[in-house]
């Protein structure tokens, strides 16, 4: 090996929007859900994770520069991907600089490591799913790892459960798998993001304040008290996905729009059902609930699904672009921005429906 060379990989993930949701897990340990569930990737533009890696033998120590997301989580999950990930590693070679590393070579190498949120972090826009997808993604670049991205996504999966569907575009499964060593709970892409296209997905930023209850306490807090989640994880979710992916493949916006708004409802009502009780939503969200059924009723055929993460802001599918301008108008008008607004979104005022 040449001693003074530096190998870089940048790498851009965005993050995903649950339509089926994740909640409760059956291991801890393993990040194992207790039942299956699909999502959105969004576009790679506004919502995403960029990630740099970079190794060198000059490097003496590991090291981590994030920007917006957690350097603490980020510290806690590296060497675990770093181990799965240089396990899974081969010889890089780049004859042009005369540098090869071989397998061998990587138990040795430290890695450098920066990352960055375009968006905010635990505010319930799914941050660290871009984060960890585009750190395992990143990593095998770099070591050259050969695996597909379904077997990567079973390594993300263990730094945050909805890292694991970010790894694909589209629309994506995660399978909550069978066997106890979750080797078979992985994402797997439904249908690309050329398939549905015409839908339009706008983030109306209610707050973007971190939340209160992490997803991770929440879901362990729900799995131990709610009798609800396991008549949910056991008799509705099951038919829901089967219901779900035939809505996407036949491009069903009424089924969609149905199953979305049903499914983020409750989920929101597992969360009541926790005891304490957990309040992800606020009245702002709440409103924005009534504005779409009640527009959606008022045509006839819904033009807008709604759906909401663990936290307030509300993740809006419009049906087309003239659905997205109508819904745009609703918003502007009911909630008009502040002056600070974020990220091409709105934080909603306070003028009732
Ligand atoms: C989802 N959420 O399916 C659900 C819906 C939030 C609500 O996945 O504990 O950050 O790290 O596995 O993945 C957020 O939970 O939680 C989440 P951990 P994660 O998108």
């Amino acid at each position: 090996m040449a001693e003074s060379w530096v190998i870089m990989v940048t790498a851009q993930t965005p993050t995903n929007i649950a339509v089926i949701k994740y909640w409760g897990k059956r291991d801890e340990k393993l990040i194992l859900p207790v039942n299956d569930s699909i999502s959105v990737t969004l576009d790679p533009v506004h919502l995403c994770t960029t990630t740099t890696v970079a190794v060198s033998p000059s490097f003496a120590l590991f090291r981590i520069g994030c920007g917006l997301m957690g350097r603490y989580q980020f510290s806690c999950v590296f060497p675990f991907f770093s181990r799965e990930i240089r396990a899974r590693a081969c010889d890089v070679e780049d004859k042009e600089r005369g540098i090869k590393i071989s397998k061998k070579d990587w138990e040795k190498l430290h890695v450098h490591i920066a990352s960055y949120n375009n968006f905010p972090t635990a505010a319930g826009l799914a941050s660290s799913a871009a984060g960890f997808a585009c750190l395992v993604f990143a990593l095998a670049k770099l070591m050259n790892a050969k695996e597909d991205n379904s077997e990567l996504s079973a390594i993300a999966r263990q730094g945050s459960g909805s890292a694991c569907r970010s790894l694909f575009g589209g629309f994506v499964k995660w399978k909550m798998g069978k066997v106890e060593d979750g080797s078979d709970s992985l994402a797997v892409q439904v249908v690309d993001e050329k398939h549905w296209d015409d839908l339009v997905i706008i983030i109306a930023v209610v707050s973007s304040r971190q939340k209160e209850t992490s997803s991770t306490t929440g879901m362990r807090e729900t799995v131990e008290t709610s009798l609800l989640l396991q008549h949910r994880a056991k008799e509705i979710v099951p038919k829901r996905i089967i219901q779900m992916e035939e809505a996407i493949k036949n491009r069903d916006f009424a089924s969609f729009a149905h199953l979305t708004c049903a499914d983020s409802n409750q989920f929101h009502a597992v969360c009541l059902d926790t005891c304490p009780p957990i309040f992800y939503m606020n009245d702002t969200s709440h409103r924005i609930i009534s504005c779409v059924e009640k527009w959606n009723r008022s045509v006839g055929t819904p033009q807008v699904a709604y759906t909401f993460d663990a936290g307030p802001n509300a993740v809006l599918i419009a049906h087309n672009r003239k659905a997205a301008a109508q819904l745009l108008q609703k918003l502007l008008f009911y909630f008009p921005p502040n002056s600070d607004t974020e990220l091409n979104s709105y934080v909603l005022g306070d003028k009732s429906i």
